[in-house]
């Protein structure tokens, strides 16, 4: 059988891909067990170096209050986080309430809201998910999943009719559930 060029070429990358991927894993998963290595996994409240080792990031990102709002990059947009349950964010599913508003100040209504998640320290992007529309430019998000401890880049990107698509960027260091 005649060797095709293309085949081989699509077969190395595909060889090369789950190379990636597998290598991204195996660095999720020792992270994972890395946090999950003390004896006292699972605990209702872990100890100080225990939480310590859960985060990693303490001290970095915004810090979490009712109302804490971004400047989209464009500066077309400001993104209030008028609520977050949990609050601060942890780590698992969240759900946040979010307000839109234009450069005017004019609540920004039937805008497309996509939530992109990227962990900064990790070098990965977690599924992100959207925001639903519930007008006067409210967005509710009911399932944004944190998925492990760690500093998360949370951004919002706004897809307004008469605007630029614009974002917003939130960072969050999320500990574990109860810390
Ligand atoms: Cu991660």
């Amino acid at each position: 059988m005649k060797a095709d060029p293309a085949a081989r070429f699509q077969r190395v990358t595909q060889v090369a891909r789950r190379a990636t991927i597998s290598r991204w894993r195996a660095a999720c998963v020792a992270t994972c067990l890395a946090l999950c290595a003390p004896a006292s996994c699972g605990d209702e409240k872990p100890g100080p170096s225990d939480t310590d080792a859960a985060d990693s990031c303490t001290g970095e990102g915004d810090s979490y209050k009712v109302g804490l709002s971004k400047t989209s990059n464009a500066a077309s947009f400001t993104v209030e986080l008028v609520d977050a349950n949990p609050a601060p964010p942890g780590v698992g599913t969240n759900a946040w309430k979010l307000r839109l508003k234009d450069g005017g100040g004019n609540a920004v209504v039937g805008a497309i809201v996509n939530i992109n998640l990227y962990m900064p320290k990790h070098r990965h992007a977690p599924a992100g998910t959207v925001g639903a529309d519930r007008g006067d430019g409210a967005y509710d998000v009911t399932d944004l999943n944190l998925v492990m401890p760690g500093l998360f880049d949370v951004t919002v990107e706004v897809t307004a009719p008469g605007h630029m698509t614009d974002s917003a960027q939130f960072q969050f260091c999320v500990g574990r559930k109860g810390d």
